[in-house]
């Protein structure tokens, strides 16, 4: 078997493991019980991150665009998603989880798309209702963080690898919003196109789902069309195309010291460029373009 039908083997079998299925399931038994959808992206890839078919999950429930990581995406590029996604009608709120109160906006985002529904139920005589949030998207998006910072304390597992969290568990903030955390989920078909190599870029997808070599190109080239000065600072490089890539790998292994005896180490090279920026050794990018 040659090494592409190997690996498109490996992606036919685990791009859709069944713990999505199953938590798309539960998502749908939840649904009358939730008031609002956080939808968790990344804000390198506000686009790619997005679940492709949210509204077949959660109708026309009220919803906010939650763009998580806004500290290592490219401002710039980044805001104009967000534009452009407050164009096309959404709420968005773009954060940064590890500093600052930026989740703050989302708690008076939240409380003001649900007034109109607690005066409907004020008027019927009823008390105000805690708001039940569900909390959505694509793996290793920072869904599980977003829930700690608004609990001001650590209810929920996080991990910078996809798949950390398993269960459901509804958690209580001190803003009257209930959230429900929920695993990472992909949709039914991930082609090993555009959408796959940037989920695997930024480490939303297992590493072994798609060839590593691939991937590493795939950042590689990327920096070079959208980024040429971080690729000189990284890695000393000025442009990287398909006929320069040999170079450019054994340029990184000699610089980062990467042998297999006399030999460079590829895999070795392909790893430290994903790690670079799960490690957040690069920042400052947003890989998706309108
Ligand atoms: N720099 C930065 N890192 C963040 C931010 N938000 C989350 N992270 C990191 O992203 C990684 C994933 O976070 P989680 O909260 O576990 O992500 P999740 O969406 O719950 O992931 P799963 O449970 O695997 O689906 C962790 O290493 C977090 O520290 C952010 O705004 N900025
Ligand atoms: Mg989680």
């Amino acid at each position: 078997m040659s090494k592409e039908e190997k690996s498109f083997q490996k992606t036919s079998i685990n791009w859709y493991p069944g713990h999505m299925a199953k938590t798309r399931r539960l998502i749908g038994e939840k649904y009358n019980t939730i008031d609002i959808v956080y939808e968790v992206v990344d804000a390198r890839i506000p686009y790619s991150s997005k679940i492709k078919d949210i509204y077949s999950m959660i109708g026309n429930k009220p919803k906010i665009l939650i763009m998580t990581k806004k500290d290592l995406c490219d401002l710039k590029i980044t805001k104009e998603w967000v534009k452009y996604y407050e164009n096309l009608g959404n709420h968005v709120v773009l954060v940064d989880l590890n500093c600052g109160n930026d989740y703050e906006k989302i708690i008076s985002m939240t409380h003001e798309i649900m007034a109109p529904f607690q005066e409907k139920r004020k008027e019927k005589g009823m008390k105000e209702q805690e708001i039940k949030a569900l909390v959505v998207g694509i793996p290793n998006v920072g869904k599980s963080t977003l829930i700690n910072r608004m609990c001001k304390r650590k209810v929920a597992n996080v991990g910078n690898n996809p798949g950390v969290t398993k269960d459901f568990s509804w958690l209580r903030t001190h803003s009257d919003i209930l959230l429900l955390d929920t695993p990472g989920i992909l949709w039914p078909k991930l082609d090993q196109g555009e959408v796959a190599f940037n989920l695997a870029s930024f480490t939303a997808i297992k590493q072994e789902i798609l060839p590593l070599d691939e991937v590493a190109i795939h950042i590689l080239k990327k920096l070079s069309t959208y980024y040429p000065k971080i690729l000189e600072e990284m890695y000393g490089l000025k442009k990287v195309t398909d006929d320069t890539i040999l170079d450019a790998y054994e340029s990184i292994g000699k610089k980062i010291g990467a042998f297999k005896g006399q030999e460079i180490d590829y895999d070795k090279v392909s790893t430290k460029i994903i790690n670079d920026i799960k490690l957040e050794h690069i920042k400052n990018i947003t890989f998706d373009r309108k």
